[in-house]
């Protein structure tokens, strides 16, 4: 779809809010970095954005690891919520607000939505006795052929025998509503398999589930039975909902933001996301989201990289090491957006130094340093008539891109923009603009190279700003050209006049090569 074509209704899109007990990983870096791309991205394209990150705080383990400690969970909490939201600023991620699930505001929205589905005249919350086996680490009842050797095959532990009598979410009654849903909105979870996952869990009957738990000292009260909390599941997704209400106060963002709501998480809770949350929300009377979109997992050893696992690659250290947009660059680079991919600190390495280092931070030093050598520092307003490939190269670029990120595919999108990159690489050595300067006759010639190697790059620069922020900015800083990234930029023989351009400093300097890991 062009971009011209595209509404441009408000976009709001979501991460999972991350348990607070647990450490940042790369996986956790993977899920913000790509909603971050999409939302940078579509605000470059001057559409309204709210962009929603944060943790999940009322997990079992909270209470557990805190009573070890000697602390209340609240105070173990507020000790390591900092960790997490450090994580989006460190990552260079945009969002406009931080959930914590323990916030006054999302306690007392969360109450009202239970209230809601009590209250909805179906008998849609009941009581019941459960009795089954619990996976602490997944916060989830599993059935016995879920397990391998008797363990959650997700955290290698055996899940514990719970029974108690608990409030149950009549999840049986929405099963032809969310089969109608997935029919008659195709697009409704991305990509199609996951789709197709999604509907054939529901297809395979679904079962009630408890919203409640009895016996805990941390969680939110039950409104109408004060003695049990809402299990975190029920809490944990009603964030996407609730930060809308006191994120800005005195407003209700909802009335602009709900239901265009992009939800982005891994497949490790899709039944969560987009069969239980659906289901909640038209329990409680509310739109359903516009768009969920599944991605796959950051994969080292074969297995998910996550911390139970122990084989986790922490981003911090990495963005010590290659910045944050490096990091950014490489997760938007190194797998399909969607697929399952492999993280090692060899591949980040590697796209480091051959396609951040060689293919874009030589491309800005050699057209600087030509610039200033060549032109004394100055760069032209006009180019000299004749032909471009530049020109040729940047030919459907913007609707190309903006296509591609409006499907999710971060992967696809960086793509093509490398494909100019290369595109600008070649045309430097085509045409050899050190044979040129040694000709005064050529003059023009190099006037246009020179012109068109400055506009490519600077239209890569816009193009690539919801990718690596900072890079971007730095390019056109180098180039002299105005700080605006608008969408529309995004195209060729913008580039403005500017003097006193100097050779540029690296922009990825070189990094001495990891050790191998074992
Ligand atoms: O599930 N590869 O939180 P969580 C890619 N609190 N993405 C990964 C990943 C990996 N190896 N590991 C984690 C929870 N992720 C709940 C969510 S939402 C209402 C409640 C990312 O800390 C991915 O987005 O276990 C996944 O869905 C999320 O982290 C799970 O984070």
């Amino acid at each position: 779809m062009p971009v011209e074509s595209v509404e441009m209704k408000p976009f709001y899109v979501t991460t999972p809010i991350y348990y607070v007990n647990s450490t940042p990983h790369i996986g956790h870096a993977y899920t913000t970095i790509a909603a971050d791309i999409v939302v940078r991205h579509q605000r470059q394209r001057g559409r309204d954005t709210f962009f929603l990150t944060g943790v999940d705080e009322h997990a079992s383990k909270v209470a557990r690891v805190a009573a070890e400690q000697g602390l209340t969970p609240q105070a173990y909490a507020d000790g390591i919520a900092g960790v997490w939201r450090e994580l989006p600023v460190r990552l260079d991620a945009s969002n406009d607000f931080f959930i914590r699930t323990s916030d006054d505001g999302h306690k007392r929205f969360v109450q009202e939505f239970l209230t809601r589905i009590k209250d909805n005249g179906r008998d849609d919350i009941y009581q019941d006795v459960y009795a089954g086996l619990y996976c602490v680490g997944c916060e989830a009842f599993k059935n016995e052929d879920e397990l391998v050797d008797g363990k959650c095959p997700e955290h290698g532990v055996a899940p514990e025998w719970i029974e108690e009598r608990n409030w149950f979410f009549r999840l049986s009654a929405y099963q032809d509503a969310l089969l109608r849903l997935y029919e008659e909105r195709p697009d409704f979870v991305l990509p199609r398999f996951r789709a197709n996952e999604a509907r054939s869990f529901v297809e395979g009957g679904l079962q009630d589930f408890s919203i409640s738990r009895a016996g805990q000292p941390w969680g939110i009260p039950i409104p109408w039975d004060p003695d049990q909390v809402a299990y975190v599941w029920a809490d944990a997704l009603v964030n996407y909902m609730s930060a809308l209400t006191y994120a800005r106060e005195g407003e209700d963002l909802r009335d602009r933001y709900w239901p265009e709501v992009r939800h982005l998480l891994a497949k490790d809770i899709l039944r969560f996301h987009c069969v239980y949350w659906p289901a909640m929300l038209l329990a409680a009377g509310y739109d359903v989201p516009q768009q969920l979109f599944v991605h796959g997992y950051l994969l080292r050893d074969e297995k998910k990289i996550s911390k139970s696992l122990g084989n986790v690659v922490d981003p911090l250290d990495l963005i010590d090491v290659y910045g944050a947009d490096a990091l950014r660059f490489w997760c938007a680079r190194v797998v399909t957006f969607g697929q399952d991919g492999i993280a090692s600190v060899e591949s980040i390495h590697e796209r480091y130094e051959r396609e951040l280092g060689n293919d874009l931070g030589n491309l800005l030093s050699r057209t600087t340093a030509m610039i200033a050598r060549y032109r004394d520092g100055r760069l032209a307003a006009e180019r000299p008539p004749g032909p471009s490939p530049v020109a040729d190269a940047m030919t459907g670029l913007a609707d190309d891109v903006a296509e591609r990120l409006d499907a999710y595919d971060i992967t696809g999108g960086l793509e093509r923009i490398w494909e100019l990159v290369r595109a600008l690489n070649r045309h430097v050595e085509a045409s050899a603009p050190w044979g040129l300067a040694k000709d005064p006759g050529r003059a023009a010639e190099l006037d246009a190279v020179l012109y068109d190697l400055a506009d490519g790059l600077r239209a890569v620069a816009v193009a690539l700003a919801a990718y690596v922020p900072t890079t971007s900015a730095r390019i056109l800083e180098a180039l002299g050209q105005p700080s605006s990234i608008g969408w529309g930029e995004v195209a060729y023989g913008r580039v403005q006049e500017a003097t006193g351009i100097e050779p540029a400093s690296p922009l990825f300097p070189r990094i001495e090569a990891p050790t191998p890991t074992p």
